[in-house]
């Protein structure tokens, strides 16, 4: 598992030299650039970046004369011999040393971070081995503090993709294994003593709650929020957490109320932007600073609105939320693993909800130690990241995995973690659902026992499923939680038009949204109906997904976009928007809405909650 790593927040907010741009690569799909670093082997070790010392040298590579890949970005979309590719590629950049943010005195401390290296890399500083990061889309820090001296120094960082039984994800997913450095990688600049951690968030019952993790020798830690005429000594507990008296303004989905926030610590400062709003569940309605909020949400993936690439960045960021906030959206689904730190930030500013997931996606081996691990430290990246965002409330733990012992003491397990790394937040795990022969779906994985919300996914009218008996069917579950739709779909081919009874046309497509907006609307905690706070259906825009091959239609996407790859909108995405106009319009007085009510009086709209279920065989 990981060794040599540190997590770090707020990296953006730090002095940074930025080593994005083109990097020398060699790609080694036989494993032969990395031998023991005993063995004393030039013409194998890539790592060792070596140079023939004389004419009669044998070295068997050459980074100065390989060819380049930009950083960040996937290789998959940058040479056609790589499309397919899985396996290991060597990254290679000379660094001139000292650079000049080190020359300071003190000089204070460097670290590599890497925003993310799909799936496993091995990073290595002038022929030394420095450290090991396993899961391809958490962020990672690498100490180099006094290794920069004046001159050149070659910085390598081995990335390999394959995909395996012991990782995370494993050997099959719905979506590209797009392999590479595929987020910015920088040298960070921190003093001595530095905040590794420094958030503050808000608890379910409006406190305003906090925590620092200080590297280095300690130092008093001071916060200063000057719009809330707040300058103080933070007090820390044990595990240095604490809390604040501060009534501030909340953060709102559609209002996002940030305030300016800097940090202290002995010779650190950070500056952040943070907003304050509460979430928490009240019987079978999601309540949002007192409100009972309907998620009007979509699921994306972290590619780029053209070219089928990774997304990486701020533009892609603010491009994927300009399409889904014309949708009408308040809520978006980041599946299926952690997006880039541009992301929550970008849903900060615009006042989106935000649910953040782990890559526990189908068949994972949960009885191997190793694998829950790594688990652990895929989550423990994601949530120290991200709990200072007020857009975000939920930490999704996984993705449709099949219920036995193993996977719910695995799942257990990260939520147990999540809850301690941050108890503000929802914890959820997107659930698999199967066809039944009954309209009345009874959800009753046991996983639903620990989560706060009941997240479904299901494919009626695309996998299975009359359309015409979709808007009769109900949902419930025995665990008197909200449920969310956080898929539902089908496929179309953009241009493709025919007859709503026509696979793979934007009709048949646009068909099953109505009948699902149908279903989802009779089944509304909201409005009293039933256990349903809403959906992020499947999915923003059409993806690349090499299991799904149909020629012509498909061609190595998966269709179930509201939008074209190129972002051209097919006609369901006007459905959606259209229900999500119309209940963002109603909502505003429907009696949902109960800001001054006392939630915990107030108990969820009765409806029969377990009304004509299915039988056991209905589900797996
Ligand atoms: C699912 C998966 C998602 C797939 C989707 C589909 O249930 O969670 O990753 O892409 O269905 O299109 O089949």
């Amino acid at each position: 598992m990981n060794s040599g790593t540190v997590t770090m927040s707020n990296v953006l907010q730090r002095q940074r030299i930025s080593l994005d741009g083109d990097w020398n690569v060699i790609v080694d799909p036989y494993e032969m650039g990395y031998v023991g670093i005993l063995e004393q082997r030039n013409d194998r070790g890539f790592f060792r970046d070596h140079k023939p010392r004389h004419p009669g040298d044998r070295v068997e590579y050459d980074f100065d004369a390989s060819p380049t890949l930009r950083v960040p970005g996937d290789w998959n979309t940058q040479h056609e011999r790589l499309h397919y590719y899985e396996g290991t590629v060597w990254y290679r950049r000379i660094i001139e040393g000292p650079p000049e943010e080190q020359q300071r005195n003190p000089p204070g401390r460097v670290f590599v971070h890497v925003g993310a290296a799909n799936h496993t890399s091995r990073v290595f500083l002038d022929g030394q081995e420095l450290a090991t990061h396993v899961g391809g889309f958490g962020p990672f820090a690498v100490e180099v503090t006094g290794r920069l001296s004046p001159g050149a120094h070659s910085l390598v960082v081995q990335v390999d993709n394959r995909r395996e039984k012991d990782r995370i994800p494993a050997m099959r997913s719905d979506w590209w294994n797009f392999g590479g450095l595929t987020r910015s990688i920088d040298l960070v600049f921190v003093p001595d003593t530095f905040l590794r951690h420094a958030w503050l968030t808000m608890s379910p019952d409006g406190r305003v709650v906090g925590g620092v993790e200080i590297d280095g020798p300690t130092a008093p830690v001071r916060l200063r929020i000057p719009e809330l005429d707040l300058d103080t000594a933070v007090e820390l507990d044990a595990k240095g957490r604490f809390e604040l008296d501060l009534e501030p303004e909340r953060w709102h989905p559609g209002a996002p109320r940030l305030y300016d926030v800097h940090w202290s610590c002995g010779d650190d400062r950070i500056d952040d932007r943070v907003g304050f709003r509460t979430v928490e569940t009240v019987g079978e309605r999601i309540v949002i600073n007192g409100e009972t909020t309907f998620l009007r949400g979509i699921s994306m993936h972290a590619e780029a609105l053209s070219g089928g690439r990774r997304s990486h960045g701020p533009d892609d960021a603010a491009a994927l939320f300009d399409l889904a906030e014309e949708l009408g959206v308040n809520f978006v689904r980041l599946a299926h693993y952690q997006h880039d730190e541009h992301m929550v930030r970008e849903a900060d500013r615009r006042g989106i909800l935000t649910w953040c997931e782990l890559p526990v996606y189908w068949g994972i081996a949960f009885d191997q130690p190793h694998v829950l691990e790594n688990a652990h430290e895929q989550l423990d990246e994601l949530i120290t990241r991200d709990r200072c965002r007020a857009s975000t409330i939920f930490w999704s733990m996984a993705n449709e995995t099949m219920p036995s012992p193993e996977r719910n003491a695995f799942l257990a397990s990260l939520a147990e973690r999540a809850r301690e790394l941050d108890g503000t937040r929802l914890v959820s795990a997107a659930l698999l659902t199967l066809p039944t022969a009954d309209r009345d779906h009874l959800v009753d994985d046991p996983l639903g026992a620990i989560v706060d919300v009941v997240a479904i996914n299901q494919y009626l009218g695309w996998y299975y499923g009359e359309r015409a008996l979709i808007p009769s069917t109900t949902w419930s579950t025995p665990f008197g939680k909200p449920v969310i739709f956080t898929e539902m779909g089908g496929g179309a081919k953009y241009a493709n038009h025919g007859d709503d009874g026509q696979i793979w046309t934007e009709e048949f497509q646009a068909a099953i949204y109505e009948a699902q907006l149908a279903m989802v609307d009779a089944n509304r905690a909201d409005a009293g109906r039933g256990p349903v706070a809403g959906l992020s259906p499947w999915i923003l825009k059409d993806f690349r997904a090499p299991v799904r091959v149909l020629p012509g239609i498909q061609d190595g996407y998966n269709r179930k976009g509201l939008v074209s790859e190129e972002g051209e909108k097919k006609l369901a995405f006007d459905v959606l928007r259209s229900y999500y106009d119309e209940i963002e319009h109603a909502g505003r007085t429907t009696p949902g809405h109960d800001r001054d009510r006392d939630p915990d009086s107030d108990p969820a709209p009765e409806h029969d909650q377990h009304a004509g279920h299915g039988s056991e065989d209905d589900h797996r």
